[in-house]
C-alpha cells in the first residue's frame, strides 16, 4: 500500500490537478483511444472522436473518481467500491486496460504539469493508479 510520503505527494498534487480535472480526463482518454485502438471496442455506443461531447463526458467522470479515490486515500476500495461492481460484473474491462488507461493518465500529468512530475511523483502516481486498478478489477473472477 502507499506509503505516508507517497500519499503526501498525491493529495498536494491534486489540488493542482482537480483545477482542470475535466480536461485531464479527456485528454488522458484521447490518448488511450489514439495509442490504443483496441480499447475503444468498449464503447461502441460512444462517439469517440477528439473533443467530443461523450468524450468530455465520459473523461470528467473518470477523473472525478480518481478525485474519490484521493479524497479517500487510506479507504480507495470503500470509497469505490460501486463502481469495482460495475466494472467487474456489467462492463467486464479486461483488466489489461486498466495499465493502458493509468498510463496515459500519467502522461497526461507528466505533460501538464512538468516541474511537479519528478521521478519521485511519478512513481507515486503509478503506484496510486495502479491500487486504483486493483480495487477496480478486485471483484473479477
Ligand atoms: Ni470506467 C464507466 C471510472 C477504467 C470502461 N468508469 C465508468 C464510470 C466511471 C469510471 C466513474 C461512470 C460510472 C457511472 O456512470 O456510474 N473507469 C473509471 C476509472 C478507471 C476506469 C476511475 C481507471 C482508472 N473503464 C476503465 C477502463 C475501461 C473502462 C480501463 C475500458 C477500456 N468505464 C468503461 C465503460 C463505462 C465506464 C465502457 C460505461 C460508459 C457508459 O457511460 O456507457
Amino acid at each position: 500500500s502507499l506509503t505516508k510520503a507517497e500519499r503526501t505527494i498525491i493529495v498536494s498534487m491534486w489540488n493542482k490537478v482537480s483545477t482542470q480535472a475535466d480536461s485531464i480526463g479527456t485528454e488522458a482518454l484521447e490518448r488511450l483511444f489514439a495509442s490504443y485502438p483496441q480499447t475503444k471496442t468498449y464503447f461502441p455506443h460512444f462517439d469517440l472522436h477528439p473533443g467530443s461531447a461523450q468524450l468530455r463526458a465520459h473523461g470528467s467522470k473518470v477523473v472525478a473518481a480518481v478525485g474519490d479515490a484521493v479524497k479517500s486515500i487510506d479507504n480507495i476500495s470503500g470509497a469505490l467500491s460501486k463502481l469495482s461492481e460495475l466494472h467487474a460484473y456489467i462492463l467486464r474491462v479486461d483488466p489489461v486496460n486498466f495499465k493502458l488507461l493509468s498510463h496515459c493518465l500519467l502522461v497526461t500529468l507528466g505533460t501538464r504539469f512538468p516541474a511537479d512530475f519528478t521521478a519521485e511523483a511519478h512513481a507515486a502516481w503509478d503506484k496510486f493508479l495502479s491500487v486504483v486498478s486493483s480495487v477496480l478489477t478486485e471483484k473479477y473472477r
